[in-house]
């Protein structure tokens, strides 16, 4: 391994093990220092009734090591998913870069992804509505780089001395710990209403954009603005992107709490289920460029992480893609155990002076010291990179590196100057930087809405309509009034329309703007807007309409026995053909018979619901209808996945379960029809109609992701 030197016994031990094969071949119990062990039900005890002896040295030891099974979770993101993948580079990026791993097309960088959530602990539910993390691992040849980014492009505050507080104030409150997981309650929007540079990030938790439907499906972004220098030393300023080949998509905020409760662990195991499957989750990765002379081209200034860089200004290109391709061997080693860092990077990558990335410098590698329990966490397997690690650095807790020799200081001469540093190693761009010694904001800060107001005129209605039930749901969580109406004060800043529909449900009578409260506060006052105009729109924050891929998307075949077998099974084998992913539901475990055929039960109402699902088939068949009909699961299934805007289908007798359900104002063709009926993602196909057109029908309905237009005001679910 890479960073570690063999155990000097080792060779001897190897040889003295092979001769006892029975202890050498992994088969038989050992204690931690490879004692065997003749018995592991027992306790020693003086007599088989009597009391237990201090001398049992291998329950001690056992339970010793078993009292410290747990490491204290990470104080943000707490609750994550791991991957390995591999990252190639499309064509060399010399011009502007001189990262070793982004120069070959032909090289394949490995690289370990931690998906996260970031408020709730590490038992907590992976649908809530919370930003999640998106840190990458490359381990390059120059050594290891953590693009350690987010799931939005801007943050809540914009200098990190706040990051202590605005965690404490999200976190469940202190008092009681409630609540779990989640931002609605009164601590969290109390501060927020007195930090209004929050403002553009709220509006992104509060879009869907904080409910992915997977970490497969989600955008990432490295969020401050970083320095990529080429082997000339010229520098331009960057923003990193990945973009998610299987398109953007969200969850529906009552999907969501239900999922929360049916599989809590819905976005770990979809990640999981995918790469075991070999529907290996890709990414590309992106880059805006800004030339160094550009840094103060925009209204906005680009060291504030609470400002995005719109695409529509600055394009994004699509430099390379990564793929994850395997799923960790052991979750603790691996996923609990990784340890990013911002400040991981390589030669040819350089930071911005954006005050939020600086003070991350200081607390990422801070925290491993108390998380992973000491300076050496970077031995640990998942954390070791793969260039090799020659440096002077000895000695402290859990040192797994064995050094040979003397020489423990440079410069030296008895170990012939070695390690000495190297004319290509990482070289800070040379910034010319003066300045008075302050604790103070940049004026070119102080523009806290134009990007939130970009960020609302971007969404399409329904998406806006989402972002006031989100803030009607979080505000009208909170007791105190006065917040409320704060927070409201400051959406009006926004869009007038968007406080007062969200005033209106959390019984704030009057929204007037008025912040002169915050005068009195210490928090920054707003400023006025940099730009000259009002912002006009940009498509590239909508996730709507964003075309996707039927490929992996989970369809619950609702079956029961006396299903029409010939009708269903050629739709099933068109579904799994695109990739979707057809799952048998029924009322019991088990075989389903059917006319011409049979099928395994995969699930059943008492372990499946609709929500976990992307979309509902259901079978044809009178005797499979009958049953179905009169089921009130069942019903609730259709129901309910018609209420989240999901594509539903059904053969011939079949859609006597949509009439059965009263889906309301929809269109649909007659059990007995020759005819394929589409209606907003509801597709009929009556007994006569061709199978493949159903399939068709249904899989472009899935790859639209959601039906919204669907009157479901009416529809109890
Ligand atoms: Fe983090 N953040 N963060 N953060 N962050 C941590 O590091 C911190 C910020 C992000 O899967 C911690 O090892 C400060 C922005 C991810 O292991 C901690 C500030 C972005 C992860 C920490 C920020 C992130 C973390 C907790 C403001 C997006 C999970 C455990 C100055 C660009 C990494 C740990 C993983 C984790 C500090 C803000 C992303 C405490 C001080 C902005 C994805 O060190």
């Amino acid at each position: 391994m890479p960073g570690q030197q063999e155990h000097p016994a080792e060779n001897a031990k190897a040889e003295q093990l092979s001769e006892g094969a029975e202890r050498s071949d992994g088969t038989h119990l050992t204690t931690n220092t490879g004692m065997p062990i003749e018995d592991n039900q027992n306790q020693l005890k003086a007599g088989t009734r009597g009391p237990v002896l201090m001398e049992d040295i291998v329950f001690r030891e056992k339970m010793m090591h078993f009292d410290h099974e747990r490491i204290p979770e990470r104080v943000v993101h707490p609750r994550g998913s791991g991957a390995h993948g591999y990252f190639q580079v499309y064509e060399s990026q010399s011009d502007l870069t001189k990262a070793a791993f982004l120069q070959d097309p032909s090289v394949k960088t490995p690289v370990f992804v931690r998906f996260s959530t970031v408020v709730g602990f590490r038992g907590s539910a992976d649908t809530v509505r919370d930003v999640r993390g998106f840190a990458t691992k490359f381990y390059t040849p120059e050594g290891n780089f953590d693009l350690v980014g987010n799931n939005m492009p801007v943050f809540f505050i914009q200098d990190a001395i706040k990051f202590p507080d605005l965690v404490h104030s999200i976190k469940p409150e202190p008092h009681h710990e409630m609540p779990q997981a989640s931002a609605a309650h009164d601590n969290f929007w109390d501060f927020v209403s007195l930090m209004p540079e929050s403002m553009h990030m709220i509006m992104w938790v509060l879009s869907d954009r904080g409910i992915p439907r997977s970490y497969r499906m989600m955008e990432g972004f490295g969020v401050h603005t970083f320095r990529l220098v080429n082997a000339e030393g010229r520098s331009r300023f960057i923003k990193w992107h990945w973009k998610p080949i299987l398109g953007t998509h969200s969850l529906v905020w009552d999907e969501t709490q239900k999922i929360a409760g049916k599989d809590p662990d819905f976005n770990r195991r979809d990640l999981w289920e995918a790469i075991e499957d070999g529907d290996f989750p890709e990414f590309e990765l992106g880059i805006q460029v800004v030339e160094e002379d550009d840094l103060d081209r925009f209204d906005f200034d680009i060291l504030d992480a609470t400002k995005l860089i719109p695409e529509e200004l600055v394009p994004v290109q699509r430099i390379g893609k990564m793929t994850l391709d395997r799923n960790p061997t052991n979750f603790f080693s691996e996923t609990e155990q990784v340890a990013f860092h911002p400040g991981h990077v390589v030669p040819g990558i350089d930071f911005s002076n954006d005050p939020l990335l600086q003070g991350r410098l200081f607390s990422y590698l801070d925290t491993q010291l108390i998380r992973l329990g000491g300076p050496n966490f970077n031995e640990i397997p998942i954390n070791r990179p793969l260039a090799e690690v020659h440096n002077n650095q000895r000695d402290g807790y859990m040192r797994q590196t064995v050094h040979e020799g003397r020489v423990n200081y440079e410069p030296n001469s008895l170990g012939g100057g070695c390690p000495m540093s190297s004319p290509d190693g990482f070289r800070s761009f040379p910034e010319e930087v003066s300045g008075q010694k302050v604790r103070h904001r940049s004026e070119s800060f102080n523009d806290h809405f134009t990007q939130a107001t970009l960020f609302w005129n971007s969404q399409s209605e329904v998406e806006q309509q989402h972002i006031v039930d989100a803030g009607r749901f979080e505000l009208g969580k909170v007791d105190h009034l006065h917040i409320r109406q704060r927070v409201c004060d400051l959406l009006f800043h926004v869009d007038q329309d968007l406080a007062r529909r969200v005033a209106e449900g959390v019984g704030v009578d009057e929204v007037t703007g008025d912040l002169s409260y915050l005068e009195d506060s210490t928090a920054p006052t707003p400023g006025p807007a940099r730009g000259a105009a009002a912002p006009g729109n940009a498509p590239s924050l909508s996730m709507d309409g964003q075309q996707g891929s039927a490929s992996t998307r989970k369809v619950a075949v609702l079956v029961a026995d006396g299903h029409d077998h010939g009708s269903l099974a050629p739709v099933l084998e068109q579904l799994e053909a695109a990739g979707a992913k057809p799952m048998i539901v029924s009322t019991r475990l088990g075989t389903c018979r059917g006319d011409g055929g049979e099928v395994e039960i995969d699930k059943t109402f008492d372990t499946a619901a609709s929500v976990v699902f992307d979309a509902v088939l259901v079978a044809g068949g009178d005797g499979s209808a009958e049953t179905l009909q009169a089921n009130g699961d069942a019903l609730h299934f259709v129901s309910e996945a018609f209420k989240h805007a999901k594509p539903i289908a059904a053969i011939g007798a079949g859609i006597g379960v949509f009439e059965e359900a009263r889906l309301p104002d929809v269109e649909l063709a007659g059990a007995g029809d020759a005819a394929t009926v589409s209606d907003h993602g509801v597709v009929t196909a009556g007994s006569g109609a061709e199978g493949s057109a159903l399939a068709s029908e249904l899989l472009d309905a899935i790859s639209a992701h959601r039906h919204w237009g669907r009157d479901v005001s009416a529809v109890s679910a």
